[in-house]
Formats: C-alpha cells, structure tokens, sequence
C-alpha cells in the first residue's frame, strides 16, 4: 500500500540518506543496522503484503523551527481485520498498534486507489475505522493523527479520495503519493507542528 515507499521518499525530500533496520529483541532492545535509502527502497518495498514485519526508521529533519532537531520517522508492519495465521505478522501488528501511543504524529495510509476499485472494503477496513475512532476520542492520539490517502498518481485514486473522506469523516485526511512526492509538503508541515 506504500508505508515503507513513503518512508523512504519522504526521508530522501528531506535529504536523509540512511534508513535504520531496527530488530526489536525478546528483551525490547533495538539493534540498528544502516541501509542507504536508494538500496532501502530496492530491497524493503514490495508487492508482497507484510513485506515490513518490524519497525523500521530513518533519523530527518524538518527544517522548521524547534523541528529542525532530529525527528525519528518510523515505518510499521501494515494491519488487518483478521487474525494472521503467522505469528511474526500478528508480532509485527501488536509492535504497531504499541508504538501508536508513543508517537508524536501519527499518519495512518491507505490505499486511495484501491479504494476507488471494485472493492473499496479492501482498502479502508474495521481496523482502520477503529483506529480513527480512537484517534478522535479523549487519549494519547487526539490531535496528533492524520490519514494519507496514497496512490493519487493512479488514475483510480479520485474516485477512491472520495471514498476514503467518507469513510474518516472526523479525520484530517491528506492525499498524497509515495511514488511521486505530491503530498509531501502538507505532511512535513503536519508532523512539524506537532513535535
Ligand atoms: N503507483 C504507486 N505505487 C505505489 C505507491 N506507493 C507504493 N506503491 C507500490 O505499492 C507496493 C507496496 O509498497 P510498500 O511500500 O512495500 O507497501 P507497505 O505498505 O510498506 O506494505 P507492507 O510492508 O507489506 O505492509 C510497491 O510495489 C510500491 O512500489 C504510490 O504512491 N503509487
Ligand atoms: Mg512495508
């Protein structure tokens, strides 16, 4: 759907040029490894769904005011509704939805083309409903969430936008493509009020 193209491409706007592999151990620590971004992008995004299994990240800068100190982006296994008969997939979403409360800012894509198919349920699902909901409520992420409706490069993805507002009527949502970079300065500007 694109989280780990949008890490990389945001990164590289914002000229980083290493993202880190954490792997996250039984006793919480991190180990870092360093991977230039041209060769991130080859080797962590892909077709394949649950490509991304663990938290990965890349250290940017913002460039605007207080922001422009060190702001960790981190990229996170994708959610689904259903219970993954994998563990390392039901892992890699638990370490998701635990590192949404300890986020700043929290952006949330979804596949805006995808949405705007034959099967649009594929696209936005109960979980991402949920996740929505508890952004909105009183708690951790109110005010710090928004929706990037991604994709928009695709011809599908208008008719999906649409779909996709609909669906997070409480929610700021910003269309964008990880592909391209359209997008990318109303994110920037998104994440740097809030950190
Ligand atoms: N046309 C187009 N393709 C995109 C865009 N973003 C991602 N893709 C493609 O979608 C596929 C999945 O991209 P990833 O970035 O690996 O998706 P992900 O959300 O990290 O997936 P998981 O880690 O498996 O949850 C790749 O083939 C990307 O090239 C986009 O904005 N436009
Ligand atoms: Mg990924």
């Amino acid at each position: 759907m694109g989280k780990t193209l949008f890490l990389c491409n945001f990164a590289a706007s914002l000229g980083a040029r290493a993202v880190q592999l954490f792997a996250v151990t039984s006793d919480g620590s991190r180990a870092a490894q360093d991977l230039p971004l041209a060769r991130a992008r080859e080797i962590l995004v892909s077709d394949r769904p649950h490509a991304t299994l663990a938290l990965q990240g890349v250290q940017i800068r913002l460039g605007r005011g207080k922001a422009d100190e060190a702001v960790q982006l981190l990229d996170s296994a994708g959610l689904a509704d259903r219970v993954h008969p994998d563990g390392a997939v039901r892992a890699g979403m638990a370490q998701a939805l635990r590192a949404l409360r300890e986020a700043d800012a929290v952006l949330h894509m979804v596949d805006a083309a995808l949405a705007g198919g034959p099967d649009p349920a594929a696209a936005v699902g109960e979980v991402d409903r949920q996740i929505a909901a508890f952004a909105a409520a009183p708690g951790p992420l109110r005010g710090r969430y928004a929706v990037l409706a991604n994709k928009t490069d695709l011809p599908r993805a208008a008719a999906g936008l649409r779909r996709v507002r609909a669906a997070f009527p409480g929610s700021l949502v910003i269309p964008v493509s990880a592909l391209t970079g359209a997008g990318f300065r109303e994110v920037r500007l998104f994440v740097a009020d809030r950190i």
